[in-house]
């Protein structure tokens, strides 16, 4: 109940941080993209784990309101961007489940789009995959909607549900993100034959794949040599503020 309050409060007052997570092509290291990622440095309740209040956002109805949160942040920041001159690469915002299961959602997203002036491009969004497994009309039309105006969509945590590809691969979506738990330990051979095969079905396809976690150079080296298209973790970058992401372009 304290967590939930706090988040009501922070919500109200702006006590929510986001940082930025780059993703790289790993073939050639170029920028891909962020990922927006929030944080909660509370005054009353301290510093509060986003695995932990996103769970309990999503448990008291507060995921829709967090994701906008989230959304705006990341849009305000991209426009002021905009003005100043830089070019920014996209960055991808994380959807809870249940908000991509309202139909709200796209005319939501778009109406925020157009009031910065930006293009819906400058965002992606991710989800989990049992929300792409959700097989709900409302689900596809949201998929189908953000598609059209250039939003590529990711599958978020990709291995760790019970997901198909034989039915993924019919969905608009583009990226398959493998969860950090297959890299970390991507040289036990179970691991190692799991994401060789998930990388090769993704491709074989069309679906792009991003590894998450990566934190080793070994881990990086196996990964570009099984064709993983893009990467993300500690070895190229942690998430930053904003600030941090303007002084890199400096
Ligand atoms: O940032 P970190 O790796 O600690 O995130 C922990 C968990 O919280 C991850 O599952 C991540 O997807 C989730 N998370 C982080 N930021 C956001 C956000 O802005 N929105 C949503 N819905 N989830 C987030
Ligand atoms: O579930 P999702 O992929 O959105 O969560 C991303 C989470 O993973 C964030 O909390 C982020 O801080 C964390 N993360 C990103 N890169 C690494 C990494 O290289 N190692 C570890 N342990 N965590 C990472
Ligand atoms: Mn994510
Ligand atoms: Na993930």
């Amino acid at each position: 109940l304290e967590i939930e309050q706090g988040i009501r409060r922070a919500l109200d007052q702006n006590l929510f941080e986001v940082v930025l997570q780059a993703k790289y092509n790993l073939q050639d290291m170029h920028l891909n993209g962020y990922e927006a990622l929030i944080r909660w440095h509370d005054p009353e309740l301290g510093t509060v784990p986003p695995d932990v209040f996103v769970a309990i956002a999503e448990r008291v109805n507060l995921g829709e309101e967090l994701d906008l949160w989230v959304l705006s942040n990341v849009l305000q920041q991209i426009a002021t961007w905009r003005q100043a001159g830089y070019q920014v690469k996209p960055i991808a915002v994380n959807i809870t489940a249940a908000h991509f299961s309202q139909p709200e959602l796209f005319n939501r997203v778009a109406e925020m789009v157009s009031h910065l002036d930006l293009s819906m491009d400058c965002i992606e969004l991710e989800i989990t995959e049992g929300v792409a497994m959700g097989n709900s009309q409302v689900i596809l039309d949201n998929l189908q909607a953000f598609k059209n105006k250039g939003v590529n969509i990711a599958i978020d945590d990709f291995g760790t549900g019970y997901s198909s590809l034989a039915y993924l691969k019919d969905l608009p979506v583009q990226l398959l993100k493998i969860d950090r738990a297959f890299i970390q330990d991507i040289e036990h051979p179970k691991n190692f034959g799991l994401v060789n095969a998930m990388i090769a079905m993704a491709d074989a396809v069309g679906m792009q794949v991003l590894a998450e976690g990566i934190e080793t150079e070994r881990q990086r080296d196996i990964l570009l040599k099984m064709g993983c298209d893009l990467g993300q973790g500690y070895l190229f970058a942690r998430p930053v503020s904003y600030a941090e992401i303007e002084k890199g372009w400096i």
